[in-house]
């Protein structure tokens, strides 16, 4: 008989195509399949001798070639173009095959796609897979939804091309259909929330101090050597101290500041505000590259006034760079805690058990958002008493006590000089909201009862009152 395939890529885009080679680097035997069967054929030309492959040019040979139970992994555009391969490969398949979507679904999609294909028998398993192009190739972090049984015969092979960190993969199931791609999601939001962060401190070491790219550059390389190491802090060190070659400049002083957004930061938002979770600070970070794109706006607002004080001096300055390393870590703390509560809230809405010490484990390489504190994010989870909140773990309370001065006088230096933070201050902002025994939404509830008859709660008795604000202000139990 010939040969069969473990499992088969079909979409050999720049993520397919590596991921086909990361399972045939493995010793898996992977079929591959592209609409467009050149990419198929420069795949196997180039890369044959990594692995064993075995193209198809039609989607019915290309099921042929896998070996039952079939594991057939999509790697094509999100949307409509998935919907089409779907419904193409569904078509040829047999019940206790497997579909994996490893592009970036939206995981309500997602969930509508799991219950059409679990009524012909099918696994749909919605696959979150973080690392881009590199990734893909060199080892992921991967985010499994899916029935409990698809993971059974798909894990193992996942598990063996995600990254590893201290020899533990970074693929684990998520929980049951759409929550692989809901965990991706918010990591992505996180992701945003990271990124503007970041980028807030480079600001402030740049106009508060006046600090050249290269320079900054090595502030973060030192910051990467402790608490705050990450991806995106060596890169960050690695953009910055990059060279224009055109011109000679600073690479980050030539480059548009428009920053683009591929719509997960948005659905996070979106999500998250259907859920009623308050992720401010990726929510502010969606903000933030909104506000970068609006040009001709911030063309016309060039002329508005801002303070006199331009730049730190004297102990001010001294000490400014280490506050903003605080000022970032407590920051980040506060983006991850508010992404763990969507995830919760997520998790709970559609009854999927997800594990947050889980998530922290699988994104601690990989991904985007690796970093070395995910280490104590996972032990936070881990321990038996379950943290309400990451900030109200041992680790994360300690670390905001030691920061939370050096955190206030940066957002109040900011705001002092006019460069906006809105991630850090956002940050904040939830953190003193979250902590405050009393909050003004009292105020907004008596508000809400004057005009428009909404009732409040009291503080000293059960159920709704509505006081009679344009009568004679006599209070009723309602
Ligand atoms: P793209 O998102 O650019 O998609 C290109 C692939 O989709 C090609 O293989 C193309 O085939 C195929 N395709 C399209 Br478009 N329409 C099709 C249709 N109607 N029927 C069949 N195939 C169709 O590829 P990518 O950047 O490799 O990303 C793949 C997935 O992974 C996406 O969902 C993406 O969001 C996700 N993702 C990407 C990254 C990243 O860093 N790029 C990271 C994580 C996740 P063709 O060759 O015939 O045109």
């Amino acid at each position: 008989m010939a040969e069969r395939a473990r499992i088969g890529v079909t979409g050999l885009a720049v993520m397919g195509r590596n991921l086909a080679r990361n399972f045939a680097r493995h010793g898996h035997t992977v079929a591959v399949h592209n609409r467009t069967s050149a990419k198929t054929r420069a795949l196997v030309e180039e890369f044959g001798g990594e692995g064993t492959f075995l193209p198809a040019d039609t989607a019915e040979e290309f099921v042929a070639l896998l070996e039952p139970p079939r594991r057939l992994v999509i790697m094509v555009k999100a949307g409509a173009p998935t919907d089409a391969v779907i419904d193409e490969f569904a078509a040829l398949l047999e019940p206790g095959d497997m579909i994996v979507d490893g592009g970036n679904a939206h995981f309500a999609d997602t969930r509508r796609r799991e219950v059409a294909l679990r009524e012909r028998g099918i696994h749909f398993v919605g696959t979150g897979i973080s690392g881009g192009e590199e990734g893909a190739l060199l080892g992921p972090s991967i985010m499994p939804g899916g029935s409990p049984e698809s993971y059974a015969a798909l894990g193992p092979i996942l598990e063996d091309i995600a990254a590893k960190v201290d020899g533990v993969p970074c693929c684990a199931h998520m929980g049951p259909d759409g929550a692989g791609h809901f965990v991706k999601m918010v990591h992505n939001g996180i992701e945003y929330a990271d990124m503007q962060l970041i980028a807030e401190a480079y600001d402030l070491l740049n106009r508060a101090l006046g600090m050249q790219p290269v320079q900054i550059a090595e502030v973060f390389k030192t910051w990467n050597l402790g608490r705050l190491e990450s991806y995106l802090i060596e890169i960050t060190a690695e953009v910055l101290a990059h060279t224009d070659a055109a011109g000679g400049k600073a690479f980050v002083d030539v480059v548009q500041d428009r920053a683009e957004q591929k719509g997960t930061g948005r659905w996070t938002v979106q999500t998250a505000l259907d859920l009623g979770v308050p992720v401010s600070g990726i929510a502010e970070a969606v903000f933030a590259r909104s506000l970068s794109g609006h040009a001709e706006l911030r063309a016309a607002a060039q002329g508005l006034p801002g303070p006199t004080r331009g730049t730190l001096d004297g102990d001010d300055a001294d000490r400014f760079a280490d506050d903003v390393e605080q000022a970032l870590y407590a920051s980040k703390i506060v983006a991850y805690a508010q992404g763990i509560h969507q995830i919760q809230a997520g998790s709970a809405e559609y009854d999927w058990s997800i594990d947050p010490g889980t998530v922290a484990e699988i994104w601690r390489g990989g991904c985007i958002i690796r970093a070395r504190f995910l280490d104590r994010i996972r032990e936070a989870y881990e321990a038996e008493q379950k943290p309400d909140s990451l900030l109200t773990a041992d680790y994360f309370r300690n670390a905001i006590a030691g920061a939370q001065d050096a955190w206030r006088r940066v957002v109040a230096t900011a705001a002092e000089l006019g460069v906006p933070t809105p991630g850090f201050a956002a940050a904040l902002s939830y953190y003193d909201g979250l902590r405050s025994p009393r909050l003004p939404a009292a105020l907004i509830q008596g508000q809400r009862d004057f005009f428009g008859a909404h009732t409040y709660r009291r503080v000293d008795r059960e159920g709704p009152f509505h006081t009679d604000w344009s009568g004679d202000r006599t209070e009723h139990a309602v």
